[in-house]
């Protein structure tokens, strides 16, 4: 096992050598463009070490937003063959080539961290940045938002790409008129791990179909085949909304846009509740089915601001079972698979929202204990993408950007 100063340059040298000049990757060879979620987890790892590159980051990010607000889940800064699918098979319609659909917004609440971190540069950073935070959070507010609960049109969208969460409403898409295509992310990793080609056909048809309309939300919002209220984003933008609206007081701004959201998400999660499964769930809206699944993303809800002690006995059943975090989904449940992607394995950036929820719920042991089953992970084990949670195998890409920002920002103490 590596000394925590060892894994502190180390993890420095993942990000450095994920950095393309300006934008970073989540891992050299797989995912070689900026991706949304990652890229604002790259800018709070450079800012323990880089406050300059990590504000670059996020600026680099927002260069890609879309005229209605939207914030690309990948944006293309340099054609690479090495991932499928690439710009021609999105043709996003923003300033930059990019994808059509969006990610978690952990952005407002890692932005807030960074600022809060260190005041060198004063407001200018978060000032510029304000208006754009607020933009994207009213496209969600206006485009993912049902009943309070904030949806996804696609499994990527999630960032949980193919979680149980998504198994019936994946089932019901009928992928005709796919042409043949060459995955390219098998070629990196053992296919035990990625998700199945059954699930990339349906991934696949939902971006054609979004590109036919040319991304356009109005047309869509009448077509969509996929429709899923996910505890993921709603409980990440409720965070976000609330340090948006705290960045936006400490900047003098009126923020009663904010303050409305904040109350009709609040009571939007109480319907992500699964009463039968005892846990928060994600919810089909075509259907009006829960998915039944209780997942890493269910124990978000502290980090929403939530301190719902329901989830507690979830959380303590789940985490005697596992050494190397909270897994992505239920151990005692059929669908486990502790090596395939966001289907078992454990995610340090998914530990980390729910470490920071516990302790600011005041659960301080079992936020205690999720921080070290990630310090033991990444210690034992290195920057993987995921882990087994049972034995800590690591999974997926290795040298991994978000991993790495995680054990600077958080994970190593
Ligand atoms: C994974 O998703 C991408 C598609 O967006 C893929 O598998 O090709 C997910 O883990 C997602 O959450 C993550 O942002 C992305 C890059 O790390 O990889």
């Amino acid at each position: 096992m590596l000394q925590r100063n060892e894994l502190d340059i180390k993890a420095q040298k993942v990000l450095r050598k994920n950095d393309r000049g300006g934008y970073t990757v989540p891992t050299n060879g797989l995912y070689p463009y900026q991706w949304n979620w990652d890229s604002a987890f790259a800018a709070y790892g450079f800012a323990q070490f880089d406050l300059p590159r990590a504000w670059k980051e996020v600026e680099t990010l927002f260069d890609g937003q879309w005229d209605n607000g939207m914030l690309p889940h990948i944006i293309f800064h340099k054609v690479n063959e090495s991932y499928f699918p690439g710009p021609n098979v999105w043709a996003g319609v923003g300033p930059l080539s990019s994808s059509g659909i969006t990610q978690p917004p952990v952005a407002a609440s890692l932005i807030r961290r960074i600022w809060e971190k260190n005041t060198t540069y004063g407001d200018k950073p978060v000032r510029k940045l304000y208006t754009k935070l607020l933009n994207w959070h009213r496209w969600f507010m206006n485009w993912r938002c049902e009943n309070g609960m904030i949806y996804i049109t696609h499994p990527w969208e999630a960032g949980r790409d193919n979680a149980p969460d998504w198994d019936e409403a994946i089932a019901a898409i009928n992928p005709t008129d796919i042409e043949p295509y060459k995955r390219r992310d098998t070629s990196f990793v053992d296919p035990v791990m990625r998700p199945t080609k059954y699930d990339y056909d349906r991934y696949i048809w939902l971006v054609n179909q979004g590109r036919e309309c040319q991304w356009d939300e109005l047309s869509l919002r009448k077509r969509r085949k996929f429709k899923v209220a996910d505890p993921t984003m709603s409980f990440i933008l409720l965070r976000a909304n609330r340090d948006l609206r705290d960045i936006g007081r400490a900047l003098g701004q009126d923020t009663s846009e904010i303050e409305t959201w904040i109350s009709y998400l609040e009571e939007g999660v109480s319907l992500l509740w699964n009463s039968e499964l005892c846990s928060y769930d994600s919810f089909d809206i075509l259907t009006g089915n829960y998915t039944g699944s209780i997942s890493n993303a269910s124990f978000m809800c502290w980090y929403g601001g939530i301190y719902d002690k329901r989830m507690l006995p979830q959380f303590d059943r789940i985490m005697t079972q596992v050494r190397y975090g909270m897994p992505s989904h239920d151990p005692e449940s059929t669908k486990f698979d502790r090596k395939r992607y966001w289907r078992g394995p454990s995610w340090a950036i998914m530990n980390m929202m729910i470490g920071i929820g516990l302790e600011d719920a005041g659960e301080k042991k079992r936020a205690d204990i999720i921080r070290s089953q990630t310090h033991l992970a990444i210690s034992e084990k290195g920057f993987a993408e995921y882990f087994d949670p049972l034995d800590g195998t690591p999974a997926g890409g290795n040298s991994f950007t978000w991993t790495a920002a995680v054990w600077l920002g958080w994970a190593k103490n």
